[in-house]
């Protein structure tokens, strides 16, 4: 029996591990682990055998279910065929099939494509195309970029700058310069238990023309919002926010950068909360569900204009000194690809519309448990919030979290905020199996 098999020992060696685990609470997390050695479909299995409901869906990327067939054997063909090749002054045939696949998929007017591996790099590089687009243009005096309070934006330096979490930040220096932020849109006293987008806070999107009033519009490059703000505490946006969002960037020659990186790929029962919403941004970041988490990638899409604003020059120039080694990876593109196939022919990027009302009705249904302050929803995505117990903030989310996959489900929480997400495969009989564990463990929780 190898190593693997053994989970005892795999569990008694933790606590040494050189391991050092991302966004973690490593010395905890070792004394008492929580490990997943395999999944299928809706489900993760323990080193144990122990079967668990992913109520997140991973990190809300896996939005087509687990170790998917065609994405599997995508990945293993691609692996096979090509293991890698250079995309500076270089390409290969799956990137060009896969950025033409993606096309069919992005909102009208989102025609072109750059790759990258993940969403803070996708974060970063939309922050620097709209830096150098107005540049290219002769407006290189745009040099702010406004972010969101409670907003995520990955962890590169431009997205931890333009990020509004304040624990993601404080002990990171001054980042980056020339960043502002707007109001967040969180309203307990106003908007507590909406059901779908909260009908309060509509004016918050006017804090926009605060801050051009402040640093002068003309020194604003690009606004960047995630349309629903997830890993912060899943914040709905109020009717009629984005809209007003979308005016006063209009108004002042603003780019409107949403940061889709978990709103996209059918999250909210549209291929992209753009689409949700009819709201157009400038530029959509992406990643996660573009490869349904199987192979890291993201990519930013951006309008035609955008794209043809750095085709002006010489044509022997490079129009963008900017890339990745791993952008368009052949095996990331393989698993596009594949991942595209499975989206279409089980049309998940619309079956959270279906889904939403019945999974609306099981979110609500726990506000009679103990501790819980609101409850938010839109599409497949619901946040339980409880109350911080005094003194201690996050205990009580930590705690339901590990008493949750103990009773068998993986749940995300965001310091006291539960954040469900199943992959869009979910059942009605495992959304009632995700809402009843949830229930269960509220009650256990004191
Ligand atoms: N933007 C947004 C809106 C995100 O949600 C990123 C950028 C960064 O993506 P990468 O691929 O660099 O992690 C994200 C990522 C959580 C959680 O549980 C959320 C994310 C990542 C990990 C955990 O809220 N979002
Ligand atoms: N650091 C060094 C020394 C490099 O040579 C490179 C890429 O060539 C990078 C960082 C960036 O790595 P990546 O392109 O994988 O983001």
């Amino acid at each position: 029996m190898n190593e693997r098999a053994r989970p005892e020992s795999i569990a008694a060696t933790l606590e040494r591990s050189p391991y050092f685990m991302p966004f973690s609470m490593n010395r905890a997390f070792k004394k008492a682990p929580r490990l997943m050695a395999r999944a299928e479909g809706m489900y993760y299995y323990t080193p144990e055998g122990r079967k668990i409901l992913d109520g997140t869906s991973g990190l809300w990327c896996v939005n087509a279910g687990h170790c998917r067939k065609p994405i599997v054997e995508a990945v293993q063909k691609g692996v096979a065929t090509l293991d890698f090749a250079p995309s500076f002054q270089m390409g290969h045939p799956l990137a060009f099939e896969f950025a033409e696949r993606l096309t069919k998929f992005l909102p009208e007017g989102m025609t072109k494509i750059f790759f990258t591996n993940s969403g803070s790099e996708s974060v970063d590089t939309a922050l620097k195309l709209a830096l150098a687009y107005h540049r290219v243009r002769g407006e290189g005096h745009r040099v702010r970029l406004i972010g969101r309070e409670k907003g995520y934006h990955g962890v590169n330096f431009g997205g931890t700058a333009v990020g509004g979490i304040v624990g993601n930040r404080k002990i990171f220096g001054a980042l980056v310069a020339g960043v502002d932020h707007i109001r967040h849109t969180h309203d307990l006293q106003r908007n507590a238990f909406s059901r779908g987008q909260p009908k309060h806070g509509a004016e918050l999107a006017e804090d926009l023309e605060r801050l051009t009033q402040l640093h002068d519009p003309s020194t604003i490059a690009a606004v960047i919002v995630e349309p629903v703000a997830c890993s912060g505490g899943i914040f709905v946006p109020p009717v009629g926010y984005l809209q007003k969002l979308r005016e006063i960037c209009d108004k002042h020659g603003i780019l409107l950068i949403f940061d889709e990186v978990i709103t996209g790929w059918g999250r909210l029962g549209k291929p992209f909360a753009t689409d949700h919403f009819g709201v157009m941004p400038d530029l959509i970041t992406s990643a996660k569900g573009i490869t349904n988490g199987t192979v890291p990638m993201g990519a930013v899409f951006m309008k035609e204009s955008l794209y043809e604003a750095f085709m002006t020059g010489p044509e022997l120039a490079i129009e963008l000194p900017h890339g990745y080694t791993y952008s368009a990876h052949p095996l990331a593109c393989a698993a596009g690809l594949g991942t595209l196939k499975v989206y279409e022919d089980e049309g998940l990027l619309t079956r959270a519309a279906e889904l939403a009302p019945y999974w609306e009705e099981a979110a609500h249904s726990l506000k009679d448990c103990p501790n819980v302050i609101d409850i938010r929803n839109i599409g497949l995505i619901a946040a339980i919030e409880l109350a911080p117990r005094a003194g201690a903030p996050s205990a009580r989310g930590l705690e339901a979290h590990v008493k949750a996959f103990e009773k068998g489900c993986y749940m995300r929480v965001s310091g006291d905020t539960i954040a469900l997400a199943p992959p869009l495969i979910v059942q009605k009989s495992e959304i009632d199996q995700l809402f009843g564990t949830a229930r269960e463990v509220l009650k256990s929780v004191a």
